[in-house]
């Protein structure tokens, strides 16, 4: 079974949002469209507290974009974005959700950032996607959605790590950082995950 992990599509990641993506909402078509080649598809949602430790907003004196250390891990922080039940943390509007069959959220603990589909950024929880993805026969596992550099890029690792066949459907992602998508897919193609083009995805199902 092959399975399709749409990333963070949201409002606050698009242009006009609170940490847009450049150019994030012009995957949304070509996004629509692959899902009707899958058996299973899901898709994430940044969720988070007001206070949660990402956002530059609750450490006083630091600025967003800047790095510090949080519970022993690197942390960006971010403008705040996604926060729960804002409109910025709905799901793109022009997004197709009739073949998504469940929303897994993640970083709503204020203490941990929560890039990847699967665990937190510590490996402190799992939000039960590999389970789920095993319990539904998943053996492949396709990851499009926002951004590449992050999410996209830890839900790829993870997947690897919990042995799913992996891919990056590198036209239906974008990237915060172009420098930074260069090093994920390098890390992605050196773990053994392939990073694939749309017209490709034939050559794979
Ligand atoms: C993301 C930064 C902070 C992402 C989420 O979806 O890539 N990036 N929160
Ligand atoms: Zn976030």
């Amino acid at each position: 079974m092959f399975a399709l992990i749409l990333v963070d599509i949201q409002n606050d990641f698009v242009p006009g949002g609170q940490l847009p993506v450049p150019l994030g909402d012009e995957i949304i078509p070509l996004v629509n469209d692959l899902q009707d080649s899958f058996d299973l598809v899901v898709a994430t949602q940044d969720w988070h507290p007001s206070n949660h430790k990402s956002f530059a907003s609750n450490h006083p004196g630091k600025k967003t974009f800047e790095k510090i250390v949080l519970h022993g891990l690197e942390q960006v922080l971010w403008p705040n974005h996604c926060i729960q039940g804002s409109g910025g943390a709905g799901l793109h509007s022009r997004l197709n959700l009739n073949k998504v069959e469940a929303i897994f959220r993640k970083g709503m603990d204020a203490e941990i950032d929560s890039y990847s589909a699967f665990y937190d950024n510590g490996y402190k929880k799992s939000t039960g996607l590999a389970g789920y993805l095993r319990e539904r026969k998943v053996q492949k596992v396709f990851v499009c959605g926002l951004a590449a550099d992050y999410c996209v890029f830890f839900t790829a690792k993870d997947s690897l790590k919990e042995n799913f066949e992996t891919y990056i459907i590198e036209d239906a992602t974008r990237a915060i950082d172009p420098n930074g998508y260069v090093k994920a897919k390098n890390e992605i193609l050196s773990s053994g995950g392939q990073i694939i083009k749309s017209e490709m995805l034939h050559r794979h199902l």
